[in-house]
């Protein structure tokens, strides 16, 4: 059955995509596209005041989703997920640490005390969504490991079954999905190892049965159906930097200040926001919870 996009959809003006420039980079370098949204009206403003942190619309999160193992196509991806069970699966957390082990991830609830956080999340295409986690900090993990003193950093991995992830199919990505923190943005509370949503397991669309989310990073970073974890001391390769690196950094904190090479980051569209754009804020809004963590660095340029 054909898609049929409702009627909350995004016009496509309003997004650009992260899978076109792998088709429009050459084409957008000659033309030095850069695209000015308009400023922001009072009404703009006032919405953005009230949005808050009012979750977005359940069945808006469950249908609109990046997940380029399944389809490029956002509309799709719920679709090709229906009646897919990702895992469950021993999770393998290794590298440089005192401690490696395995998670089993059907019984995650048992391991560790599941908490609600719900959070703003920012993806680099300019959308945004308020969304109600479930999960436990990523830091709980970590120690867990007991990283040796010579791991600097984190990555991750995700799923890649072919028999069930059609996108996969596709030779424009270097498959697997991967992903990676340092080790003290690792350590922040904020960063949640996450196993449901809206008071519901995690829907495969969304990254069952285990995915991260980093809020004040576009939403890139938070990678879905994490198969292993790996502790190293170099910076780990990631998917996205590896394709893009000039338009994907590996820290990738929201920042309206520093627009993508090829749009403003300095305003984003809600998913099923009645008011238009508002604007970004630093850190997706963590500002006062992590910008320490980056004091050594040059804001104005990071991407
Ligand atoms: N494994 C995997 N994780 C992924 C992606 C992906 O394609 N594969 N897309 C990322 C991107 S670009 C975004 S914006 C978010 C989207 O999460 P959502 O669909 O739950 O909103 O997942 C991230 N995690
Ligand atoms: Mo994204």
């Amino acid at each position: 059955m054909a898609f049929k996009k409702p009627s909350w959809w995004l016009p496509e003006r309003l997004i650009t995509s992260e899978a076109d420039f792998l088709q429009r980079r050459t084409l957008v370098k000659g033309l030095g596209l850069g695209v000015a949204w308009p400023g922001l009206s009072p009404m703009e403003l006032w919405a953005q005041s009230l949005s808050g942190l009012k979750p977005t619309d359940e069945s808006l999160v469950r249908q609109y989703n990046n997940y380029y193992e399944f389809s490029t196509d956002k509309g799709a991806v719920s679709e090709l997920t229906e009646g897919v069970a990702l895992g469950p699966w021993d999770l393998k957390i290794e590298g440089l640490v005192e401690n490696p082990f395995t998670l089993d991830t059907s019984n995650l609830s048992k391991q560790f005390d599941l908490e609600d956080r719900t959070y703003r999340f920012r993806c680099v295409e300019a959308w945004s969504a308020v969304i109600p986690w479930q999960g436990f900090p990523l830091a709980q993990l970590v120690k867990l490991a007991k990283p040796l003193s010579s791991a600097k950093y984190i990555q991750f991995v995700a799923e890649a079954d072919p028999d069930k992830m059609p996108g996969l199919s596709s030779k424009a990505y270097p498959w697997p999905y991967a992903e990676g923190l340092r080790l003290d943005e690792a350590n922040h509370d904020l960063a949640l190892m996450v196993t449901g949503m809206y008071g519901k397991p995690l829907p495969t669309q969304s990254g069952s049965p285990l995915r991260l989310v980093v809020p004040w990073k576009y939403g890139f970073k938070s990678i879905k159906a994490i198969r292993s974890i790996r502790f190293t001391a170099e910076q780990p390769k990631t998917l996205w930097n590896e394709l893009g690196p000039n338009e994907y950094g590996f820290y990738a904190n929201v920042n309206p200040e520093v627009d993508h090479p090829r749009w403003s980051q300095a305003t984003e569209k809600p998913l099923g926001g009645w008011f238009g754009r508002q604007p970004t804020l630093k850190f997706n809004g963590y500002q006062a919870e992590v910008a320490s963590l980056y004091k050594t660095m040059d804001l104005t340029r990071y991407y």
